[in-house]
């Protein structure tokens, strides 16, 4: 009868305590709402695991409560407690519960990682290179962008790979992170189930411009997606100026530089406006004095400015693009006009 009472009253406790924490878990802002297919999965077991989670620290710290309010030893009560030894029944109990909740979560794991690497046939590839401190995203038509766009409701092939040192790749909305490693490529999969804009970061420290190593992943419309896509090509191959104005904006240069021609106004790095004067001193004419600054920034670093912040990826732009954007800064970075 007591025995069945001090259930209870411990039952009690373990209740009201799983309650407070399901409502902290539940209503706190812990994660963004799941924004692809996959981001959907790893949630489905993030909150297997939570409530597992809640119910272990309901039990356990009601059992503790109960007993160190209970069985407190009277202030003047000097005396050993019994001396206990073993209890199988108890043992086998504590062995085998965690077995099954650990073989269950591995179960989810594994279901929702195969899905997720499932490949779907009507699925987009897109290359992602990261370097210090950038990142780039090639399309399969040749057009390269400094921000990820996807297509709603069908899924994107990652081929990630970095250039110099390991970086990660993560969209949080996207729940997946993906590290990014020279010499290896790695795919990961997003089929974005919500339209919008999310920050793409870098995860794993790589240097001292790793806090802005960061862009955004933009779901659109599938026709907006093509539309934008076969834009950009047709600008790459239309005339050099149109052409060197798509590479300018796609690829983030308007974030650092001032350069009138585009409507951009960074200031991080020097303005494009006039750069006659820093060709002249290094001595080159400026187109070559031009694509070498794209090409290997840290080779001549402009005075008043920090070497290693501006990205080397855009060594990795094709070639006509590359022309196309140095004839696009020639002609409207001469200054004087
Ligand atoms: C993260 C910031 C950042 C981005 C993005 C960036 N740059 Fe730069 N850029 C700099 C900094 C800082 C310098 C000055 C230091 C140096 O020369 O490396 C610079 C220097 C240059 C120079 C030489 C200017 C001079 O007066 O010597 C050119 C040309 C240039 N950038 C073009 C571009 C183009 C084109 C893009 C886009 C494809 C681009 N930059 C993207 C930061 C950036
Ligand atoms: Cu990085």
């Amino acid at each position: 009868m007591r025995k069945n009472k001090q259930f209870i009253q411990v039952a009690m406790i373990a209740i009201i305590l799983g309650a407070l924490a399901a409502v902290v878990a539940y209503f706190g802002d812990w994660l963004p709402a799941p924004a692809s297919r996959e981001a959907g999965r790893i949630w489905f077991v993030i909150w297997i695991s939570t409530i597992v989670s809640i119910v272990i620290f309901a039990i356990v710290t009601a059992a503790i409560i109960y007993a160190a309010v209970k069985f407190r030893a009277a202030p003047d009560d000097d005396t050993d407690g019994p001396s206990i030894h073993g209890h199988s029944r108890l043992e086998i109990v504590w062995t085998i519960i965690p077995t099954v909740i650990v073989v269950l979560l591995s179960i989810a794991s594994a279901v929702a990682m195969h899905d997720n690497g499932k490949a779907a046939p009507d699925r987009i590839k897109i290359e992602g290179i990261a370097q210090q401190f950038s990142f780039a995203f090639k399309y399969e038509n040749g057009v390269q962008s400094g921000t990820l766009r996807l297509p709603l409701k069908r899924q994107a092939e990652l081929h990630l790979t970095a250039l110099d040192v390991i970086h990660s790749f993560w969209v949080p909305d996207f729940g997946q992170k993906q590290d990014m490693v020279p010499g290896q490529t790695f795919k990961l999969n997003v089929t974005p189930t919500r339209l919008g804009t999310y920050p793409l970061i870098c995860t794993e420290l790589c240097g001292l411009g790793h806090s802005i190593m960061r862009t955004s992943a933009i779901v659109m419309e599938p026709a907006a997606f093509e539309k934008w896509l076969a834009d950009q090509k047709a600008a790459l191959s239309g005339p050099p100026g149109e052409a060197g104005k798509t590479v300018f904006t796609n690829n983030g240069c308007a974030a650092c530089h001032a350069f009138t021609a585009a409507g951009a106004t960074g200031a991080v790095g020097p303005s494009l406006d006039d750069l006659s004067a820093s060709a002249t001193a290094a001595g080159q004419p400026l187109e070559d004095f031009i694509r070498e600054s794209i090409v290997a920034p840290n080779k001549v670093a402009a005075k008043g400015y920090p070497a290693n912040v501006m990205p080397q990826t855009f060594a990795q732009l094709p070639e006509d693009q590359l022309d196309a954007l140095v004839t696009y800064i020639a002609e409207n970075g001469k200054g004087g006009s």
